[in-house]
């Protein structure tokens, strides 16, 4: 057996019951055979793959806070800290109720290789828990994300582990995460990122993961002769993610069309309303089916379809595994150009080899939605020098960023053979890096 089936084999075995991770994993390792083939022997003796998918550390705790009739409640607290070779473990906190061991070190995981892409020194982590903040009231996020950063507060550190948002933490959940974390160690320092703008955060982090995605899907298509002016766009989610993309999507030229939730979608042929979307996501907390109220012309539809919306362009901004092969067809038949993930692992294993044989473009997550966690390491900076830069400061880098992690996977895929595979070309450039400082720091 080759030495990447015998480790994606061991993984499995080792880690039943998490199939997320074990997708990151096949996912990874797979496209990886080329540079894993050309140094097999030493790969194999220094053990490096199965440090590689061996997380440093994973740590698992109780969290019990008090709701809002005096009833105690128990959820799971995470903290996965991947792979600290290149930098203090980075990577955000999902408040979900799917959270488990298993979704954690799949975002863990593929958050080593988008980390390395950024070409910032911050290493992979990943945080989250079972709670479920829809339908809480402020003081019961609040008792929560004390409770989750009583403990939490013992492993992290500006200069160990930092982290931030994903699913279901926003800006109000760091900020009382943040609040205790000073609180408990008496040090008020750069431990998170996505932070309010008047106690450390930076300006266009609440932007970056939907700015940067549509940064690095217009670089792509600019290299093949197209622009994103006049096209139809479809995005899913509507989310931290799903609103700047659309935002951006539009100042850009394009026209999208289609925004959603878990729960419904929405198609507005005349483009979504990013103001109405907005409000009703970011300041009332309320479902899409609000949006009809907003803009009459718009329909909204129960349960999933984004897909079958006639497009050019495909962003799956929501959760995991959310765009599947009979979408990946539907996607094909209606022309789609290219499918770019804003979200992690977004798109399944058979539906993203089935894009890539019909000559969709795809950029994967790890590359895709990387913007984001490359502002957080811009807000860590600004943090340590106790400086603050412009908007359109932070904005120019976090460009050149994406321009440049397009450019580092197009060569990747290039230079193995695998010309527009930017999935072998994105774990391609993000490993070399992590394989270069692992082996420097000898066996730790
Ligand atoms: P949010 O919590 O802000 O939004 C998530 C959106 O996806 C919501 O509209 C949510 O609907 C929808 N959704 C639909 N189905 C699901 C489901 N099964 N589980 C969770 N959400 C679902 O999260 P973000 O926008 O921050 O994150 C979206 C994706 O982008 C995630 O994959 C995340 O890991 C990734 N990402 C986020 C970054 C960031 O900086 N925030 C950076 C890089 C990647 P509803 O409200 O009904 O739950
Ligand atoms: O998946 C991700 O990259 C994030 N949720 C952002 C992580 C971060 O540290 O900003």
């Amino acid at each position: 057996m080759s030495y990447v089936d015998e480790v994606i084999e061991r993984a499995i075995r080792e880690n039943p019951s998490e199939p997320e991770f074990h997708q990151a994993v096949k996912e990874v390792l797979d496209s990886l055979r080329p540079v894993i083939e050309a140094n097999e022997e030493k790969f194999r003796k220094e053990a490096l793959l199965e440090r590689i998918v061996n997380p440093e550390r994973q740590i698992k705790f109780r969290v019990p806070w008090v709701d809002d009739k005096g009833q105690v409640q128990v959820n799971t607290g995470y903290r996965v800290q991947f792979n600290s070779a290149i930098g203090p473990y980075k990577g955000g906190i999902r408040l979900h109720p799917s959270v488990n061991l298993g979704v954690i070190k799949f975002l863990g995981f593929e958050q080593i290789f988008k980390n390395s892409l950024t070409g910032l020194p911050i290493g992979g982590g990943k945080g989250g828990s079972d709670f479920d903040p829809k339908g809480k009231s402020d003081r019961e996020v609040m008792a929560f994300c004390q409770s989750f950063m009583t403990e939490l507060s013992k492993y992290i550190g500006a200069d160990t582990d930092v982290p931030a948002g994903d699913i279901g933490t926003g800006a109000r959940e760091i900020g009382y995460m943040f609040g205790q974390y000073k609180r408990l160690r008496g040090v008020f320092e750069g431990v998170l990122t996505g932070k309010g703008l008047s106690y450390g955060g930076s300006l266009v982090r609440t932007e970056a993961t939907g700015y940067g995605l549509l940064y690095i899907t217009e670089e792509m298509l600019k290299c093949h002769g197209q622009s994103l002016e006049g096209k139809t766009v479809v995005v899913s989610g509507a989310g931290n993610v799903a609103i700047y993309a659309i935002q951006k999507a539009q100042q850009l030229g394009a026209k999208v069309v289609t925004c959603s939730d878990s729960t419904g979608w929405v198609y507005d042929p005349d483009g979504i309303d990013v103001a109405a979307l907005k409000e009703i996501k970011e300041v009332k907390r309320q479902r899409l089916t609000e949006y009809k109220n907003y803009r009459p012309n718009s329909e909204y539809h129960e349960g999933k379809g984004v897909w079958s919306v006639k497009c050019d362009v495909a962003l799956p901004c929501a959760t995991q595994n959310e765009l599947n092969l009979d979408d990946a067809k539907t996607l094909v038949a209606n022309g789609v150009y290219a499918v770019c993930e804003g979200a992690n692992m977004p798109t399944t294993a058979d539906a993203t080899e089935y894009l890539l044989e019909k000559g969709v473009k795809f950029l994967p997550g790890k590359a895709a939605n990387a913007g984001g966690v490359a502002t957080s390491a811009l807000e860590m900076s600004q943090n340590s020098e106790r400086l603050h830069w412009t908007a359109d400061e932070v904005d120019a880098k976090l460009q050149g960023i994406m321009v440049n992690i397009y450019h580092n996977i197009d060569n990747a895929s290039k230079k193995y053979g695998f010309e527009d595979n930017f999935v072998v070309g994105a774990n391609i450039a993000g490993f070399e890096k992590v394989v270069e400082a692992m082996t420097a720091q000898g066996i730790v």
